[in-house]
């Protein structure tokens, strides 16, 4: 028989490389989709209504619907739910924090109650993160004994997803687990992230179509692998003989001025850093022009300066390690924006990879 999973978060970057990895191990995916006033579905679009993908269906669901989740498990039966839904953004969610609380917090609980009250053995991944460990010492690793101190309304409303999944297995016996994924990105990353707003922005700046790209921190540090590897973590997670808590992670951390100096270098642009402060500036060294500005406005009330992952336990005991190196990451990202970009200059094709706030 076809194994089942469902999955919150369908339409994101994980959502989206979950189900292809899935499909491909021969499951039947269903996806719970939020409704939007226009369909927010082009990182799933070649799945759906694909006669090549006759196994993949979404139905219209929300977090904050308990009543949608249970109905949605109900006619799904499925073996695995994989909770990926969230609000996802740090910065936002200091504009919206009573809503990531209900959506990246308490829709984890929603889930695990629907789960508990149909008494079915149903597996269930949370998707954890590293913002939870918020303020951590410079120079140090966090793996999954590092005490959590979050930073942001979405790392408190984690650190409540993290720790009710727990609760839940502890309490009731439930396959519950916990993944701790460390920044992971991809073209299909959402582009208000930085390296995706780094790797548009740059392409744009290459091709005249944009003069200069505004930033917020540029020390900040990361640990940043690339998504596709980390879905196959996602995966092994679950199929572990017991439910337990992992970090994922590549053990390099890089700086957000980095990730813009190998983004430009790629792009052609040797880029030199001039001033400091908020008056740092970006500037190409061929002509003397500013690429790169920093606006407060992408700063957050409180940040995470520095986070890198040590990821030996899921090494060890899942057999996981990311592939893709740091600078093959860029390269991905840098390789399909340019060409994206390279289309909006021709007639008839613009798309629109502006935006104003993050
Ligand atoms: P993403 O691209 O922002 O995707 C988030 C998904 O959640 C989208 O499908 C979104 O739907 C959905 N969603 C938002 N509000 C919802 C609601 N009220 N009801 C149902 N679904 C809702 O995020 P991602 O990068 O794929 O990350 C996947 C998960 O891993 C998230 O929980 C994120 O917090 C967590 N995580 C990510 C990283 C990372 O570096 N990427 C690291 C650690 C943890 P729409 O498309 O309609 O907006
Ligand atoms: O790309 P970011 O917005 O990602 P952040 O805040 O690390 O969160 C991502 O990773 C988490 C895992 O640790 C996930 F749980 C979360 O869902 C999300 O996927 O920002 C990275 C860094 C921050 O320090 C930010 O202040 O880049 C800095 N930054 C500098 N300029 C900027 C910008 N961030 C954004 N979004 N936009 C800027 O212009």
């Amino acid at each position: 028989m076809r194994k089942r999973a469902l999955i919150t978060g369908i339409t994101g970057q994980d959502g989206s490389y979950l189900s292809e990895l899935l499909l491909k191990k021969g499951y039947q995916v269903y996806g719970l989709q939020r409704h939007t006033s226009y369909p927010n579905t082009y990182r799933i679009d070649h799945l759906i209504n694909n006669p090549k993908f006759p196994n993949f269906l979404t139905a219209y669901g929300d977090l904050s619907d308990s009543s949608s989740i249970s109905a949605i498990i109900e006619k799904c039966e499925p073996d695995e739910i994989y909770n990926l839904g969230a609000l996802s953004h740090v910065g936002v969610s200091f504009s919206m924090p009573e809503y990531t609380a209900d959506i990246t917090g308490l829709g984890a609980l929603r889930i695990l109650e629907a789960i508990r009250q149909l008494k079915a053995p149903i597996k269930y991944y949370q998707a954890g993160s590293s913002e939870m460990f918020g303020k951590v010492e410079k120079d140090s690793f966090q793996n999954e004994n590092t005490p959590f101190n979050p930073q942001s309304p979405y790392g408190l409303a984690k650190v409540f997803a993290f720790h009710t999944t727990k609760i839940y297995r502890n309490s009731y016996g439930m396959f519950a687990a916990n993944g701790i994924l460390f920044n992971h990105e991809s073209p299909r990353r959402g582009i208000s992230f930085v390296t995706r707003k780094i790797t548009l922005g740059l392409s744009r700046v290459k091709l005249g179509m944009q003069d200069t790209l505004m930033l917020g921190n540029l020390n900040s540090s990361r640990d940043w692998g690339y998504a596709k590897d980390y879905v196959e973590g996602i995966f092994k997670i679950l199929q572990y003989k017991d439910a337990e808590d992992f970090v994922l992670a590549t053990g390099e951390t890089h700086s957000v001025r980095e990730f813009a100096q190998i983004a430009a270098k790629q792009l052609g642009i040797d880029l030199q850093w001039k001033g400091t402060g908020i008056r740092e500036k970006g500037i190409n060294r061929k002509n003397g022009k500013t690429v790169i500005e920093i606006d407060p406005i992408h700063f957050r009330p409180s940040e995470v300066d520095y986070l890198l992952g040590d990821a030996r336990k899921a090494r060890k005991v899942l057999g996981w390690k990311p592939k893709t190196s740091f600078n093959e990451l860029v390269e991905i990202m840098v390789k399909n924006d340019y060409d994206l970009v390279r289309k909006e200059t021709r007639p008839g094709h613009k798309i629109e990879v502006r935006h104003r706030f993050y």
